[in-house]
């Protein structure tokens, strides 16, 4: 199965196991200063994913609502994004600008993501870079408005997405995990880091 929204562009196994292990390594790191929470939904419910950041800005969504916010929930400011995850950017953009958001998402068995648009960013010409690491997940892909017809396709451990031009404000979401589909993380699940130009 191939995506064929246009500025949708995936590298399957961009990272070998080795780059995953050391990725890998580097997000428990930022872990550690930054613990996972579970964010509330504005409309009350608890997201079903696991969250933390690192970089000057960190994603958060609660009551009031979705945005940027410059501290984790415990009032420390993120860790900086490991040198490990801002080459996967350099490498696939070949930007100078660098990414002020490493958004880090935890998916257990169970977790999934529903159909969303990344719209808290001020320059949407950015694009977002997504690292998978860890159980298969299927991500499914829309167009700029909801509804209509969607597409989907799994993705692995190592693979990174670009998503650009018109797949940047396209709707998206994971449908599922693949459970024990990968041995890098010991309890399995998915973790996924998706970097953003956010100012
Ligand atoms: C995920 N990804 O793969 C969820 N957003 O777990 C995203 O929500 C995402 O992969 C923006 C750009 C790329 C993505
Ligand atoms: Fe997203």
């Amino acid at each position: 199965m191939k995506l064929t929204v246009k500025g949708f562009e995936i590298r399957p196994g961009h990272l070998d196991l080795a780059a995953q292990r050391d990725l890998l390594g580097a997000v428990r790191e930022v872990v550690a200063k930054a613990p996972f929470f579970r964010p509330d939904t504005p409309y009350g419910k608890k997201m079903s994913v696991r969250m933390t950041a690192a970089g000057t800005y960190g994603w958060l969504s609660d009551k009031s609502g979705y945005r940027y916010v410059p501290n984790h929930p415990r009032g420390t400011p993120w860790p900086d994004i490991p040198p490990q995850v801002l080459k996967v950017w350099s490498d696939l953009t070949g930007l100078d600008r660098m990414p002020e958001c490493c958004l880090i998402n935890y998916y257990d068995a169970q977790a999934k993501m529903g159909l969303h648009q990344d719209r808290d960013e001020t320059d949407m010409g950015w694009p977002v870079v997504s690292v998978s690491l860890g159980d298969e997940a299927l991500f499914r892909m829309g167009n700029a408005t909801r509804g209509g017809k969607t597409e989907s396709i799994w993705l692995k451990s190592g693979d990174v997405v670009v998503m650009g031009g018109e797949a940047r404000l396209a709707y998206h979401g994971i449908d599922r995990l693949r459970a024990g589909s990968s041995t890098l993380l010991p309890k399995g699940g998915r973790l996924n880091l998706t970097l953003r130009v956010v100012t």
